[in-house]
């Protein structure tokens, strides 16, 4: 039995299917798990959810899956609370009759996914550097609890855009919407830290030794104090497309190598430690 996790798909159904046959994945003895941005942007967004519904009915434990940037921003719009844009490529989820099959689906998902057996964690974007474990998992169930009621999944999914608040701090703790919306952005979106506390969500393009000329360091700089226990757990995201797989910290692992901007798909063996690609077959006007 192996566990993959692959990185972010984002639509890209044939590069997904064929790195499946590469690792030889058996749906029946293996585990899959994805960094989130399931789609998005890319070509196949409803060939990719179909493949991951019919997945989960017929081997429901061997699919886990964390939400992204995108996979929210595709709830906003199929709630109605954000408008679609067209280059987002989401009009084929929206029109198919799997759409209520497919929302049931994102709705089951956590932002957090912890394997206790195998010692790793998989978030979209990352942990938040000031969040020990426990914290990053109570606030993992807070949304998906919040997620579940369609009243306060209308509030989260509405407000859930800005880069204020930028820190997790002791009153920030005590609030509702500020803190939600601080828990989606540190779990989706983060990318860089002023100093290990305050986020900046920009600057998504850059290197890191552009964003460390601007006294900005990537969160993994920072680590969170649960990778220094005696048995560490390893800290497996996608979304940073531009630092292509390479991250050059111990127990952090990135996987987004930018499928759907032409580059490759990735995945990583937690057994063996051994990471996995095929090439994009997206072109880039
Ligand atoms: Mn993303």
């Amino acid at each position: 039995m192996s566990t993959y996790v692959f990185g972010d798909l984002h639509g890209c159904f044939d590069e997904f299917i064929k790195l499946l046959e590469k690792v030889n994945f058996n749906p029946k003895l293996d585990n899959l798990v994805l960094t989130g941005d399931l789609i998005g942007r890319g070509p196949k967004p409803l060939e990719t959810l179909e493949y991951l519904l019919n997945l989960k009915k017929t081997n429901p434990n061997s699919l886990h899956a964390v939400l992204g940037n995108h996979d929210l921003n595709f709830l906003a719009v199929a709630y109605g609370v954000h408008k679609a844009k067209h280059r987002d490529r989401l009009e084929p989820l929206l029109q198919s009759n799997l759409l209520p099959q497919i929302l049931e689906f994102y709705l089951s998902l956590p932002l957090l996914y912890v394997n206790h057996e195998q010692k790793f964690i998989v978030s979209h974007a990352g942990i938040y550097p000031k969040w020990g474990l426990n914290q990053a998992h109570e606030y993992s169930n807070l949304i998906f609890k919040l997620m579940q009621d369609p009243i306060d999944r209308m509030i989260l999914l509405s407000n859930m855009y800005g880069d204020k608040p930028d820190a997790c701090t002791e009153d920030l703790k005590k609030s509702d919407l500020p803190l939600w919306r601080f828990i989606l952005s540190a779990f989706t979106r983060m990318r860089l830290t002023k100093d290990g506390i305050n986020l900046d969500y920009g600057h998504s393009n850059c290197s890191v030794s552009q964003a460390s000329e601007e006294s900005l360091y990537p969160w993994f700089k920072f680590c969170p104090q649960f990778l220094y226990n005696s048995i560490p757990y390893r800290v497996i995201f996608g979304h940073w497309a531009a630092l292509n797989g390479q991250c050059n910290v111990k127990n952090i692992i990135a996987l987004d190598t930018g499928c759907v901007w032409g580059n490759e798909l990735t995945c990583y063996c937690t057994q063996s430690g051994e990471k996995f690609s095929v090439k994009s077959k997206v072109h880039i006007d």
